[in-house]
């Protein structure tokens, strides 16, 4: 039998696929299924619109949005499906992520999205949160998520190197 996949990790183009994979990396070292599409929100807005139609009727829980300057495809999305919506702001070289960071977190009341940070730490922590929900239902994911946790704080010396 396969895993029921709970997250679904969505950017607007391939080129966002850098920073989104960091998303799905942590997910993998937590164990959790998920699955990886291109939908954009202005390219591919027939497929932005049945992604979020059918989302929580295949079992997403949780959906990572990601997207870059207009980056209004975290939003969209959130309008469409009442799975909660994790956005994440692709840097950008014009407006270094600032447009994408704009565009994901002023939402309307009534539409929330959980907008992350730009980039890379943005898109890692993406997938945390994301754990972090399933985890309120599954007590296997809460210990490796603990663990992963604990793992983070003991790396973290008492003192920096004087050089
Ligand atoms: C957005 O436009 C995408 O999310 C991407 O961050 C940005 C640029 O897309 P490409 O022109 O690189 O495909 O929709």
């Amino acid at each position: 039998m396969t895993e029921q996949v709970k997250v679904g990790i969505i950017m607007g183009s391939q080129s966002d696929w850098p920073t989104m994979q960091e998303a799905a990396q942590m997910l993998d070292e937590l164990g959790v299924a998920y699955e990886v599409k291109i939908v954009s929100a202005h390219r591919t807005p027939d497929r932005l619109w049945t992604y979020g139609k059918e989302a929580a009727g295949r079992g997403l829980q949780v959906i990572i949005a990601g997207a870059g300057g207009a980056a209004h495809l975290p939003g969209m999305m959130a309008s469409k499906t009442r799975v909660p919506v994790i956005g994440v702001p692709v840097q950008t070289k014009a407006l270094s992520g600032v447009d994408s960071l704009y565009s994901i977190l002023q939402m309307p009341r009534g539409f929330p999205v959980a907008t992350m940070a730009i980039g890379a730490a943005g898109a890692a922590n993406a997938g945390l949160m994301a754990a972090g929900i399933l985890a309120l239902q599954d007590e296997g994911l809460a210990e490796r998520l603990d663990a992963w946790r604990q793992a983070l704080s003991d790396s973290i010396p008492d003192e920096p190197v004087r050089d």
